[in-house]
């Protein structure tokens, strides 16, 4: 295989040196009862974004999907994205990253003063349950670790082109420790998350499909929407309602 992930994370690991969407394959685990599974993978050739968008994912990245089973209700899922994406950036932080965290689920390297950015790591959450308990959930982080970003689509940045090649196993073992504390720790998440996001104290613009919010990205939610101060007061975003946000 192209990476060792032998690991002490209190996670099994399943690799696959080139996989379709380790999503996909995280979900076929978990509706078969797994659960504290993770799999990984050097390359997708079918990985996907949110609202049915592609996600290029060639050889070098860092392609995970956590499967996990949470006595949590469904409303909470939000909190484990973010405790995914909190994780993700102190891994890259600990390579050298300036990795911050843009709402609801990218994690970005800041470039320059007015809050433009480069993609480094986006994150898809996907769950089953009922409505007042979810029965699995699948958090998949895909970070561009060693890769040029030519090989990759405009705006996005890479570990490589940022500061040189990763140790994957080491930042996939760092990312799963501090995933498993916060998920133990849920209380602890938003306060982390704060942190390090980049998306607080800006003008941003949010489509949804219900239309468009303008306005200052003021706090998040203890469920983790986006509090935005508008001109006629305060609106609250979901995550699953953002579309696109964009700073302004
Ligand atoms: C996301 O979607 O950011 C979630 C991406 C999740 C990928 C991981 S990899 C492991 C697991 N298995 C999967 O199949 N998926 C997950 P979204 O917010 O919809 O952003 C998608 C957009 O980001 C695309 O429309 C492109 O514009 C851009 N993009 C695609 N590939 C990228 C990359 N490698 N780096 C940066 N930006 C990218």
């Amino acid at each position: 295989p192209a990476v060792e992930y032998e690991l002490e994370a209190p996670f099994s690991i399943e690799y696959h040196d080139s996989i379709g969407s380790t999503n996909d394959r995280a979900r076929e685990l978990a509706s078969e009862g797994a659960t504290d599974v993770v799999v990984l993978a050097d390359e997708q050739v079918g990985g996907r974004g949110r609202l049915e968008r592609e996600w290029s994912a060639p050889s070098g990245g860092v392609w995970l999907s956590i499967v996990t089973r949470p006595d949590i209700a469904p409303a909470q899922a939000p909190l484990y994205t973010l405790a995914v994406s909190v994780a993700t950036a102190r891994a890259a932080r600990e390579a050298g990253v300036d990795a911050r965290i843009k709402w609801p689920n990218d994690v970005v390297v800041p470039v320059g003063e007015d809050g433009e950015y480069r993609k480094l790591s986006g994150i898809l959450t996907e769950m089953e349950g009922e409505t007042d308990r979810v029965d699995w959930i699948v958090v998949g982080p895909g970070i561009n670790a060693n890769i040029d970003t030519d090989a990759l689509p405009e705006g996005a940045t890479s570990i490589r082109d940022e500061v040189g090649d990763v140790d994957r196993r080491r930042f996939v073992q760092r990312l799963l420790e501090e995933f498993d504390r916060y998920r133990t720790d849920l209380e602890a998440v938003v306060p982390a998350w704060r942190e390090l996001a980049l998306t607080l104290g800006q003008r941003v613009r949010v489509e949804r499909a219900t239309g468009e919010i303008v306005g200052e990205a003021v706090d998040v939610t203890e469920s983790g929407a986006l509090v935005i101060e508008t001109e006629d007061g305060q609106e609250t975003v979901a995550a699953g309602d953002c579309e696109h946000l964009r700073p302004v």
